[in-house]
């Protein structure tokens, strides 16, 4: 495999999933900043690239491929080791359910363009997004109390690994902060999201530790 080309823009939570997962994967990328606040995404070049528009796309061996989730699974399936998803049907469902709270359950409702089209007022939009974050962690909570209850333990939101169930949580905790969601009200996953990001390949995905970040977002260390 040729090394990946990742365009990213620093803060999105979909590019934060994607940076995390080749961190887990070891695989060393190229990225390329794509700045939604001007409209990159939207440019011509970009849009020849990814018709959708959106960040993150990954160029794997000149194939751009979309959609976080699929990409993830893509290099589940190309790097066999640490798998992502388990490989018992019934686990590897679960993991899913957990990502899908997630994908489908919060990040389209806080995305810029939604926000766009909700309100200019940010009042307005930060309510609008809290609302969801929290219904979305509320099932994603449920869910893991669910799995414990059926004897699933460890430190991270699906057992005793990191899974893309942590992938996703972690990148969406970052914007939970940024939108003023209390965590409190959630435990489990505040304590799985907090011992993921807490690993080297969350900590090197992060959006302050990205090229493209503000000056004054840069980790000083
Ligand atoms: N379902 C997509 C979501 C992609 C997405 O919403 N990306 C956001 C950043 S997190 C974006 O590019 N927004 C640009 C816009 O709304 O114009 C994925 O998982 O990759």
């Amino acid at each position: 495999m040729k090394s990946p080309v990742l365009y990213t823009y620093w803060r999105s939570s979909s590019s934060f999933r994607v940076r995390f997962a080749l961190n887990v994967k070891r695989v060393a990328y190229e990225s390329r900043p794509v700045n939604l606040l001007k409209g990159e995404q939207r440019s011509e070049t970009y849009l020849a690239t990814n018709p959708n528009g959106f960040v993150p796309c990954l160029v794997i061996d000149d194939e751009p491929v979309v959609e976080s989730v699929a990409i993830i699974e893509l290099l589940d399936d190309l790097i066999a080791s640490p798998k992502l998803f388990p490989s018992d049907p019934i686990a590897r469902a679960r993991v899913r359910a957990l990502v899908e709270a997630i994908n489908s359950g919060v990040q389209p409702l806080q995305n810029l363009s939604v926000l766009d089209h909700v309100s200019s007022d940010t009042k307005a939009r930060t309510e609008w997004a809290q609302h969801f974050i929290k219904r979305g962690l509320n099932v994603f909570e449920s869910m893991m109390r669910v799995n414990a209850d059926r004897g699933v333990s460890g430190p991270f939101a699906y057992g005793e690994t990191l899974t893309a169930a942590d992938i996703f949580l972690v990148p969406q905790l970052y914007a939970s902060k940024r939108f003023g969601v209390d965590l409190a009200p959630f435990p489990r996953l505040k304590a799985a999201g907090e011992r993921a990001a807490a690993t080297d390949a969350a900590i090197a995905a992060a959006p302050e530790n990205q090229s493209d970040a503000p000056p004054d977002e840069k980790r000083t260390k």
